[in-house]
């Protein structure tokens, strides 16, 4: 089946009994056993498995084109999932241009357990396989990066890389309609679902893909002894909003491309980020790898910190808030807020400036967006 068509079908067949064509949600936390061990449909425990998790999984794992697909209970679940399965000593690379909350989880979390992380100010896959040391086990790459939309060449780490260490790619910002890291050589793919997967705002969710079964069955040991798990009602959101991806995507990415034009030839901008513009450093990369751009626009405003506060006072249509990949539009403030967690230092070395605004581009009518940006601008 063709990626529209596993969106809507994969893992959601008609119920055989009732006919029903939507996956029911089996809230159901524990399953009747024949006798010790006697499992009727290889359900036990819901923290195991259940049939709308289940249903999920096998629907995320066909639309990132893997094996095997795991849901957990938010994105930084589903990261901490995957290193929790490393050992004391080991390193993990990573690019310094990444989600606040991943940065904390690697900087806060990680090192109690002497699990350490080498920072990589660049995004040339050269540098990043030349930061590869003994104690290398994960490569954990997002491209395009969170806030900046930097593009890193998924294929050529992937190609370069030992065998022993394994590339992690965050899918968050492209979703599986525009980007499937699988096919470029990942061993590992995560999502937050909170955004562009299950796409309206309305649940808290993540997932990791893989077509190992031996990675597949230590990421099923961490849902089962760390029980970060989704509730049955968030995986049926999820897949409900799973099944619109295609048509949402679509409409995100031309909306994004009108405003990012827009946007550049404002007066009171100072620079855009826009992985659709020709001229971006990574767009050549991003069209061999990506199938198409999603809709995330950043932009430095002139006049700093009160320039944007400005913004963010005047907009309407957009709203000011965390998160990104809905169908409304949403406008943040990455300095203070979803990379509030970085030191000033490192945000400033690497460019979330204190004038950086970012946009979630939803799938409003353009006239409406454009005419918001316009006036909140002015
Ligand atoms: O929020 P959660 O579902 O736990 O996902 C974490 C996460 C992981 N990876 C990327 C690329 C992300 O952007 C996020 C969450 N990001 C935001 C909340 C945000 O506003 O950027």
């Amino acid at each position: 089946m063709h990626l529209n068509t596993k969106l809507i079908h994969a893992g959601q067949e008609p119920d055989i009994q009732t006919g029903a064509v939507n996956v029911a949600i089996s809230v159901s936390s524990t399953f009747k056993q024949d006798g010790v061990g006697g499992f009727r449909s290889g359900f036990e425990y819901a923290r195991g498995g259940n049939p709308s998790r289940n249903s999920l999984e096998t629907t995320l794992a066909a639309v990132e084109n893997g094996k095997y697909g795991r849901a957990f209970a938010s994105g930084l679940a589903a990261s901490s999932a995957i290193i929790a399965t490393l050992n004391p000593g080991d390193e993990i690379i990573a690019t310094a241009d990444i989600y606040g909350g991943t940065y904390r989880l690697f900087t806060k979390v990680y090192p109690k357990y002497n699990i350490k992380v080498k920072w990589v100010d660049s995004h040339s896959a050269v540098d990043i396989l030349a930061a590869i040391t003994p104690d290398t086990k994960l490569i954990w790459l997002e491209t395009p990066t969170n806030p900046l939309l930097n593009i890193i060449d998924i294929a050529k780490v992937a190609a370069k890389k030992p065998a022993s260490v394994l590339l992690v790619v965050d899918n968050t910002f492209a979703s599986p309609f525009f980007q499937t890291p699988l096919d470029l050589g990942a061993d590992l793919v995560i999502h937050s679902t909170t955004k562009y997967i299950s796409g309206h705002s309305d649940i808290i969710g993540g997932a990791v893909i893989t077509n190992s079964a031996e990675l597949d069955e230590a990421l099923h040991f961490q849902q089962y002894a760390n029980g970060a798990v989704p509730s049955p009602f968030d995986c049926y959101l999820t897949q409900r909003g799973l099944k619109t991806l295609a048509v949402r995507m679509e409409r995100h990415q031309s909306n994004a491309y009108d405003i990012a034009h827009f946007l550049r030839s404002h007066a009171h901008v100072e620079k855009v980020f826009f992985v659709g513009f020709t001229d971006h450093p990574g767009h050549a990369i991003a069209k061999n790898q990506m199938r198409g751009f999603p809709g995330m626009v950043s932009f430095l405003i002139k006049g700093g910190r009160k320039a944007a506060d400005q913004f963010f006072d005047r907009v309407k249509v957009f709203t000011f808030a965390e998160s990104l990949g809905a169908v409304e539009s949403l406008t943040c403030y990455p300095y203070l807020m979803t990379h509030g967690g970085i030191p000033e230092e490192i945000k400033d070395r690497i460019g979330i400036a204190d004038n950086l605004i970012r946009l979630s581009v939803g799938i409003e009518d353009i006239n409406d967006l454009l005419d918001d940006l316009k006036q909140a601008l002015e």
